[in-house]
């Protein structure tokens, strides 16, 4: 059966830099941040696939997760590589909000 999930809110990382993110998608997985997209995971392309983005520490950037399954198998995940680090790590719970108000004091908002 098909069917997907999509997930939005906001990611605050912990360190001004490049941030990698890594993902692996049995159908699709595409990620936005701040509106841009930062890559598609394709099953039909192996699965893998990451990209790169910018992210100022203490700011909140827009975050926007879509996952689709078209049958059989469905599954996904997404990890990063903060900036200086070589192993790619799950995203922790502190970087993800889901809504506005949840946001942390003191937490500018990306483009403000
Ligand atoms: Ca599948």
């Amino acid at each position: 059966m098909d069917g997907g999930a999509r997930y939005s809110g906001f990611i605050i990382p912990p360190q001004t830099g490049r941030y990698k993110l890594t993902s692996y998608a049995d159908d699709l997985l595409r990620v936005w941040i701040d509106g841009k997209p930062v890559f598609e995971s394709k099953y039909q392309d192996k699965g893998q696939a990451s990209g790169f983005v910018v992210l100022e520490k203490e700011t909140a950037y827009p975050f926007l997760l879509e996952f689709r399954d078209g049958g059989a198998w469905g599954t996904y995940y997404l990890h990063w590589v903060p900036p200086g680090e070589t192993e790619e790590t799950y995203i922790p719970l502190e970087s993800l909000y889901p809504t506005k108000p949840s946001l942390p004091k003191g937490i500018k908002f990306a483009g403000k």
